[in-house]
């Protein structure tokens, strides 16, 4: 039996988490490294685990693969969550790169100084309200099924979950205006690997807190 994948990265979410989400909704046992200590760190660099120097790496199927989108397209492919032929591919490597987009606002705001972050939380709530969702909800409108891609469920669709709940993180009623996005996202949390991933004592990391911020900060020296 081929081993479990292995995901060396950070006790939180940061760019790990969507290869979380991807592993457990396809139902994928994967172990974790977790970094704690700068020497840990610098002991991948020594050993030349990571090619630019950075996480996330994911050793799996004999690979020490590197660079989060590398990684995402991997697993995609590998679990058939990537669409039927090229064009649905390239649907879905659009949506989830517009859906990164604003997950990366939601992952580095965690990082800014204390008197920031309400006003970046509402530039992050401003650009999903006025950009984002209303992209996905005109997507769900038009297409017209369950899905973002084709018909059948993709990474695309467990992506837009994710982000939803980040940003319901931050405003609960951020969807509120958002009606095929609010059927969609109690749709897909109902798929029996997402139902599970999303109760407590699964792999998902909660969100960001100081001790995780500081931890982030003293291994990579930032
Ligand atoms: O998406 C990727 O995996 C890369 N393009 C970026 C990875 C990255 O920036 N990793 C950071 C830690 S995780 N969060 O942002 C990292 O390892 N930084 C150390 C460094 O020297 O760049």
């Amino acid at each position: 039996m081929a081993e479990k994948p292995k995901l060396y990265y950070f006790n939180g979410r940061g760019r790990m988490e969507s290869i979380r989400w991807l592993l457990a909704v396809a139902g994928v046992e994967f172990e974790e490294v977790i970094l704690e200590t700068r020497e840990q760190y610098l002991k991948l660099l020594e050993d030349g685990f990571l090619l630019f120097q950075q996480v996330p790496l994911v050793e799996i199927d004999g690979m020490k693969l590197t660079q989060t989108q590398a990684i995402l397209s991997y697993l995609a492919a590998k679990y058939n969550l990537y669409g039927k032929d090229l064009k649905e591919t390239a649907l879905i490597n659009m949506y989830t790169g517009g859906i990164s987009d604003l997950m990366f606002l939601i992952m580095v705001h965690y990082f800014k100084p204390a008197e920031e972050k309400e006003k970046e939380i509402e530039f992050i709530l401003e650009k999903a309200k006025s950009r984002y969702f209303p992209a996905f909800e005109k997507i769900l409108k038009n297409h017209g099924q369950d899905y973002l891609v084709g018909n059948r469920f993709s990474w695309a669709d467990i992506h837009l979950l994710e982000v939803i709940l980040m940003v319901e993180e931050l405003r609960a009623t951020a969807l509120s205006e958002f009606p095929l996005l609010q059927a969609f996202k109690t749709r897909i949390s109902n798929i029996p690997t997402i139902k599970k991933f999303l109760q407590p004592g699964s792999q998902r990391k909660p969100p960001p807190d100081d001790h995780y911020v500081a931890t982030v900060k003293k291994v990579l020296q930032i």
